[in-house]
């Protein structure tokens, strides 16, 4: 994949991105770890599931953000960040992904709190649906390339697409499942993560868009860069904090009883 020259500006607003998302990684994984006595036993496996989605997107964007300021050497008389040879691995984004969706949706599943065999066959469908949407989105992830949205990357796309909606599917029958079991504020949070899931998990498909609204190479790259990295943080720190809030909420309302 050859990698476009980069304004300034797009080389500092990665830079930037990557930096603040490595931040954001680092301040809610303490806050996670630390947090776990602040409700009740059976919530605090959530609470260590998020701990570990943030240390492990922490230290892949550390891996990313490395491999990206390697890859780019500033050139004086251009003015501008052009390649300088060494690879920039975009692959880390897409081994973390594979990681820390599955984790993201057990985390989910187990601040349900469902019975064992239910929470082992619902973990067991997302799962494969998720690994399925990854292998697919990253075949067509590479081909930068591809302008158009009927090409390989489309297609990819397209069957990628697939198995997000089977997630979604998934998913949301089980929060409409559990929001008629729990009470009004517990309801009312769980019905937020489940739309925090459609929206924040709903703008990765866009950003992979991007090359096919026909911008030039280095708007492009800096897009999904910026894009993915935005997703990132609302997706697993953002997301973590909800189940934070949803945790905290049942542990207040079992004590009330
Ligand atoms: C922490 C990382 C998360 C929550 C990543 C989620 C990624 C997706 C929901 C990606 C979905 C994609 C499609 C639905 C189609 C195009 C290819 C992908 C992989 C970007």
């Amino acid at each position: 994949m050859e990698l476009p020259s980069l304004t300034p500006g797009q080389y500092s607003l990665v830079y930037n991105f990557m930096s603040i998302a490595i931040a954001a990684f680092l301040a809610t994984f303490v806050y996670f770890i630390f947090g776990r006595e602040q409700v009740g036993r059976k919530y605090r496996k959530a609470l260590l599931t998020s701990g570990i989605v943030v240390g492990i997107a922490a230290y892949h964007y550390f891996r990313i953000l490395h491999s990206f300021a390697e890859a780019y050497v500033f050139d004086v008389q251009l003015g501008e960040y052009i390649a300088s040879g060494k690879p920039f691995n975009d692959a880390y984004r897409y081994a973390d992904w594979l990681i820390t969706v599955p984790l993201l949706l057990v985390e989910l599943i187990q601040v349900m709190a469902l019975d064992r065999q239910k929470s082992r066959r619902l973990i067991s469908i997302l799962t494969i649906a998720a690994v399925f949407m990854l292998i697919t989105g990253y075949f067509g992830e590479v081909r930068r390339e591809d302008a158009e949205l009927f090409s390989l990357r489309g297609l990819w796309g397209f069957l990628s697409t697939i198995g997000f909606v089977v997630i979604l599917v998934t998913l949301f029958k089980e929060i409409k499942d559990a929001m008629n079991r729990e009470s009004g504020r517990v309801g009312i949070l769980l019905r937020n993560i489940g739309l925090l899931t459609f929206f924040a998990w709903g703008f990765y498909p866009i950003v992979y868009m991007a090359p096919f609204f026909g911008w030039d190479g280095g708007q492009t790259e800096a897009v999904i860069q910026v894009g993915y990295s935005m997703a990132d943080i609302i997706a697993k720190a953002g997301y973590g904090l909800m189940i934070f809030a949803i945790a905290r909420e049942k542990t207040l309302e079992e004590q009330a009883e």
